[in-house]
Protein backbone atom coordinates (compact mmCIF):
# COMPACT_ATOMS: atom_id res chain seq x y z
CA UNK A 1 0.00 0.00 0.00
CA UNK A 2 1.52 3.45 -0.73
CA UNK A 3 0.23 5.37 1.96
CA UNK A 4 3.79 5.76 3.91
CA UNK A 5 4.34 9.20 2.78
CA UNK A 6 0.63 10.55 3.64
CA UNK A 7 1.02 8.91 6.87
CA UNK A 8 4.49 11.01 7.45
CA UNK A 9 2.28 13.73 6.33
CA UNK A 10 -0.81 13.28 8.47
CA UNK A 11 1.70 12.68 11.25
CA UNK A 12 3.37 15.75 10.41
CA UNK A 13 0.37 17.95 10.26
CA UNK A 14 -1.30 16.41 13.88
CA UNK A 15 2.09 17.47 15.64
CA UNK A 16 2.75 13.87 15.83
CA UNK A 17 6.86 12.92 15.93
CA UNK A 18 8.04 9.88 14.23
CA UNK A 19 10.55 7.47 15.18
CA UNK A 20 12.41 5.23 12.96
CA UNK A 21 14.38 1.96 13.80
CA UNK A 22 17.27 1.39 11.58
CA UNK A 23 18.24 -1.89 10.92
CA UNK A 24 21.32 -3.20 9.30
CA UNK A 25 21.36 -6.06 7.57
CA UNK A 26 24.87 -6.41 7.85
CA UNK A 27 24.89 -5.37 11.63
CA UNK A 28 21.98 -7.27 13.23
CA UNK A 29 22.19 -11.17 13.92
CA UNK A 30 19.02 -12.64 12.48
CA UNK A 31 18.91 -14.84 16.09
CA UNK A 32 18.70 -12.13 18.19
CA UNK A 33 15.88 -10.48 15.80
CA UNK A 34 12.91 -11.66 17.20
CA UNK A 35 13.53 -10.48 20.78
CA UNK A 36 14.76 -7.10 19.13
CA UNK A 37 11.30 -6.92 17.46
CA UNK A 38 9.49 -7.66 20.42
CA UNK A 39 11.04 -4.66 22.28
CA UNK A 40 10.49 -2.64 18.90
CA UNK A 41 6.65 -3.11 18.98
CA UNK A 42 6.77 -2.64 22.75
CA UNK A 43 8.39 1.42 21.68
CA UNK A 44 6.97 4.40 20.06
CA UNK A 45 8.95 4.02 17.09
CA UNK A 46 6.62 4.16 13.99
CA UNK A 47 8.76 3.27 10.65
CA UNK A 48 11.93 0.50 10.69
CA UNK A 49 14.37 1.29 7.59
CA UNK A 50 16.51 -1.04 6.55
CA UNK A 51 19.60 -0.35 4.84
CA UNK A 52 23.57 -0.05 5.01
CA UNK A 53 26.80 1.19 3.63
CA UNK A 54 27.90 -2.28 2.71
CA UNK A 55 25.57 -4.92 2.47
CA UNK A 56 25.99 -8.80 0.76
CA UNK A 57 23.14 -9.22 -2.28
CA UNK A 58 20.34 -11.69 -0.51
CA UNK A 59 21.06 -9.90 2.79
CA UNK A 60 18.11 -7.19 2.63
CA UNK A 61 15.51 -9.17 1.34
CA UNK A 62 16.42 -11.94 3.56
CA UNK A 63 16.07 -9.56 6.41
CA UNK A 64 13.11 -8.09 5.24
CA UNK A 65 11.11 -11.08 5.55
CA UNK A 66 11.93 -11.52 8.45
CA UNK A 67 11.15 -8.46 10.38
CA UNK A 68 7.63 -8.77 8.15
CA UNK A 69 6.91 -11.39 10.55
CA UNK A 70 7.37 -9.68 13.64
CA UNK A 71 5.67 -6.69 12.81
CA UNK A 72 3.17 -4.31 11.46
CA UNK A 73 5.04 -0.87 10.94
CA UNK A 74 6.08 -0.27 7.62
CA UNK A 75 9.07 -1.22 6.39
CA UNK A 76 11.16 1.42 4.50
CA UNK A 77 14.39 0.67 2.30
CA UNK A 78 16.89 3.45 2.78
CA UNK A 79 19.29 1.87 0.36
CA UNK A 80 23.62 2.20 0.53
CA UNK A 81 22.79 0.52 -3.17
CA UNK A 82 20.83 -0.31 -5.80
CA UNK A 83 21.20 -4.02 -4.86
CA UNK A 84 19.20 -3.40 -1.46
CA UNK A 85 16.19 -3.06 -3.43
CA UNK A 86 13.34 -5.59 -2.58
CA UNK A 87 9.96 -5.87 -3.36
CA UNK A 88 8.98 -7.24 -0.21
CA UNK A 89 9.51 -3.83 1.81
CA UNK A 90 6.88 -1.59 1.72
CA UNK A 91 8.44 1.89 0.73
CA UNK A 92 11.71 3.10 -0.96
CA UNK A 93 13.67 6.04 -0.12
CA UNK A 94 14.79 7.06 -3.56
CA UNK A 95 17.92 8.88 -1.70
CA UNK A 96 19.82 11.74 -3.93
CA UNK A 97 23.41 12.72 -2.06
CA UNK A 98 22.55 16.37 -2.99
CA UNK A 99 25.20 17.21 -0.38
CA UNK A 100 28.00 15.92 -2.83
CA UNK A 101 28.52 16.46 -6.34
CA UNK A 102 29.40 12.82 -7.01
CA UNK A 103 26.77 11.78 -10.21
CA UNK A 104 26.53 8.26 -9.57
CA UNK A 105 24.58 9.41 -6.11
CA UNK A 106 22.77 12.03 -8.12
CA UNK A 107 21.19 10.65 -10.59
CA UNK A 108 23.90 7.34 -11.96
CA UNK A 109 22.54 4.58 -9.38
CA UNK A 110 19.18 5.82 -9.68
CA UNK A 111 19.23 5.54 -13.65
CA UNK A 112 20.48 1.59 -12.27
CA UNK A 113 17.39 1.19 -9.71
CA UNK A 114 14.80 1.73 -12.96
CA UNK A 115 14.94 -1.92 -14.27
CA UNK A 116 14.18 -3.03 -10.78
CA UNK A 117 11.60 -0.43 -9.91
CA UNK A 118 9.32 -0.45 -13.13
CA UNK A 119 6.98 -2.89 -12.62
CA UNK A 120 7.85 -3.14 -8.38
CA UNK A 121 4.65 -2.33 -6.10
CA UNK A 122 7.28 -0.16 -3.80
CA UNK A 123 6.09 3.37 -2.75
CA UNK A 124 8.96 5.42 -4.08
CA UNK A 125 9.33 8.46 -2.53
CA UNK A 126 11.95 10.99 -3.55
CA UNK A 127 14.36 12.03 -1.23
CA UNK A 128 16.72 14.63 -0.95
CA UNK A 129 20.00 13.29 1.44
CA UNK A 130 22.31 15.63 2.93
CA UNK A 131 25.33 14.81 4.75
CA UNK A 132 26.91 17.05 7.44
CA UNK A 133 30.36 17.30 8.96
CA UNK A 134 29.72 14.95 12.42
CA UNK A 135 33.97 14.93 13.59
CA UNK A 136 34.56 12.33 12.38
CA UNK A 137 34.78 10.52 8.55
CA UNK A 138 31.44 8.47 8.04
CA UNK A 139 30.82 5.29 6.08
CA UNK A 140 28.05 7.22 3.82
CA UNK A 141 31.75 9.34 2.93
CA UNK A 142 33.86 6.78 2.27
CA UNK A 143 31.61 4.73 -0.19
CA UNK A 144 30.07 8.06 -2.07
CA UNK A 145 33.72 9.24 -2.34
CA UNK A 146 31.65 13.40 -1.46
CA UNK A 147 32.58 15.71 1.27
CA UNK A 148 29.60 16.59 4.36
CA UNK A 149 28.78 20.13 3.87
CA UNK A 150 30.70 22.32 6.49
CA UNK A 151 28.65 22.27 10.23
CA UNK A 152 30.03 26.40 9.81
CA UNK A 153 28.11 26.88 6.89
CA UNK A 154 24.17 26.86 7.85
CA UNK A 155 23.30 28.78 4.98
CA UNK A 156 24.70 26.50 2.77
CA UNK A 157 23.35 23.30 4.17
CA UNK A 158 19.50 25.63 4.52
CA UNK A 159 20.40 26.54 0.30
CA UNK A 160 20.64 22.93 -0.17
CA UNK A 161 17.73 21.61 1.91
CA UNK A 162 15.61 24.24 0.06
CA UNK A 163 17.30 23.31 -3.63
CA UNK A 164 16.32 19.80 -2.95
CA UNK A 165 12.45 20.50 -2.45
CA UNK A 166 12.45 22.93 -5.21
CA UNK A 167 13.64 19.93 -7.47
CA UNK A 168 10.68 18.26 -6.27
CA UNK A 169 11.59 16.37 -3.56
CA UNK A 170 9.21 15.01 -0.89
CA UNK A 171 11.48 14.26 1.90
CA UNK A 172 14.81 16.13 3.22
CA UNK A 173 16.72 14.22 5.22
CA UNK A 174 19.52 15.47 7.31
CA UNK A 175 22.04 12.76 7.84
CA UNK A 176 25.25 13.17 9.96
CA UNK A 177 26.52 9.50 9.54
CA UNK A 178 26.12 6.54 11.21
CA UNK A 179 27.96 6.31 14.09
CA UNK A 180 28.40 9.98 14.03
CA UNK A 181 30.59 11.44 17.18
CA UNK A 182 27.96 14.46 16.97
CA UNK A 183 24.55 14.17 15.77
CA UNK A 184 23.50 17.12 13.63
CA UNK A 185 23.43 20.28 15.37
CA UNK A 186 20.23 22.03 16.59
CA UNK A 187 20.47 25.41 15.07
CA UNK A 188 21.52 23.63 11.48
CA UNK A 189 17.72 21.60 12.23
CA UNK A 190 15.69 24.80 13.16
CA UNK A 191 17.03 26.47 10.10
CA UNK A 192 16.21 23.88 7.70
CA UNK A 193 13.56 23.22 8.88
CA UNK A 194 11.78 26.53 8.82
CA UNK A 195 12.56 26.92 5.02
CA UNK A 196 11.22 23.83 4.64
CA UNK A 197 7.55 22.57 3.39
CA UNK A 198 8.40 19.11 2.87
CA UNK A 199 9.15 16.75 6.09
CA UNK A 200 12.79 16.58 7.70
CA UNK A 201 14.10 13.44 8.58
CA UNK A 202 17.64 13.83 10.88
CA UNK A 203 19.48 11.50 11.56
CA UNK A 204 23.38 9.93 12.43
CA UNK A 205 24.42 9.88 16.03
CA UNK A 206 21.64 10.31 18.28
CA UNK A 207 22.42 8.22 21.07
CA UNK A 208 20.57 9.83 24.20
CA UNK A 209 16.75 10.65 24.95
CA UNK A 210 18.15 14.37 25.42
CA UNK A 211 19.36 14.30 21.94
CA UNK A 212 16.44 12.78 19.96
CA UNK A 213 13.90 15.56 22.00
CA UNK A 214 16.73 18.19 21.13
CA UNK A 215 15.75 16.78 17.34
CA UNK A 216 12.19 17.00 17.82
CA UNK A 217 12.13 20.56 19.30
CA UNK A 218 14.65 22.32 16.79
CA UNK A 219 11.74 20.88 14.20
CA UNK A 220 12.89 17.18 13.11
CA UNK A 221 9.57 15.41 12.04
CA UNK A 222 11.09 11.84 12.00
CA UNK A 223 14.26 11.18 13.67
CA UNK A 224 16.17 8.07 12.82
CA UNK A 225 18.36 5.74 15.36
CA UNK A 226 20.00 2.99 14.45
CA UNK A 227 23.83 2.31 16.34
CA UNK A 228 22.22 2.82 19.68
CA UNK A 229 20.65 -0.27 19.43
CA UNK A 230 23.29 -2.23 18.20
CA UNK A 231 25.62 -3.13 20.73
CA UNK A 232 22.58 -3.02 23.40
CA UNK A 233 18.93 -3.16 23.28
CA UNK A 234 18.82 -1.11 26.02
CA UNK A 235 18.03 1.93 24.50
CA UNK A 236 14.17 0.57 23.81
CA UNK A 237 13.88 1.71 27.72
CA UNK A 238 14.01 5.08 26.64
CA UNK A 239 11.11 5.36 23.90
CA UNK A 240 8.70 2.47 25.42
CA UNK A 241 5.30 3.41 25.07
CA UNK A 242 3.32 4.96 27.72
CA UNK A 243 0.52 2.33 29.11
C1 LIG B 1 22.40 6.49 9.68
O1 LIG B 1 20.94 8.27 10.25
C2 LIG B 1 21.19 6.93 10.43
O2 LIG B 1 22.22 6.53 8.34
C3 LIG B 1 21.28 6.51 11.87
O3 LIG B 1 22.52 6.83 12.43
O4 LIG B 1 23.36 4.69 13.35
O5 LIG B 1 24.23 6.85 14.23
O6 LIG B 1 21.90 6.12 14.75
P1 LIG B 1 23.01 6.09 13.78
Amino acid sequence: MKTVYNNILQSVSEGKKQLAVLIDPDKIKLEGLSAFMQKLNQSVATHVFVGGSTVDDEATEALVLEIKKHTKLPIVLFPGDVTQITNEADTLLFLSLISGTNPDYLIGKHIAAVSSLRHSTLEVIPTGYLLIENGKQTSVEKVTRTKPLSRQNIQQIVDTAKAGELLGMKLIYLEAGSGALHPVPIEIIKFVSQELSVPLIVGGGIRSKKQLEDAYNSGADLVVIGTAFENTDSFFDNIKKQP
